[in-house]
């Protein structure tokens, strides 16, 4: 079994036009577990560590209310070891997290 410790999500550019984006990071098997309230440029601390075996799929949606959430990717990650990052690129938004697998 590895574990996945989420470490940071960078918002280089964010989704909604005006105001904060509000990314949920949601992790598959976990559902939601983590909702943060970001600024364009802004680093933060995500700090959530769940075990997995194989892969473990993360999304990022950015809420919106009333409207529809936005889907800004899903991605896997494997269960080879060390530091990485993911991104996320969808609706011209730019977010990057970045994890650990042990
Ligand atoms: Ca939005
Ligand atoms: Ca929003």
């Amino acid at each position: 079994m590895a574990v996945l410790y989420l470490d940071a999500l960078k918002c280089v550019t964010s989704e909604d036009w005006t105001g904060q984006d509000e990314p949920a990071i949601h992790l598959g098997g976990h559902g939601v577990v983590k909702t943060l309230q970001v600024e364009e440029g802004g680093e933060y601390n995500v700090d959530v560590t769940v075990h997995f075996t194989n892969e473990i799929a993360v999304t990022l949606v950015e809420k919106d209310d009333p409207d529809p959430d936005d889907n800004l990717g899903r991605k896997v990650i494997s269960d080879k070891q060390g530091n990485r990052s993911v991104v996320f690129k969808r609706d011209g938004a730019h977010y990057e997290l970045s994890y650990s697998v042990e």
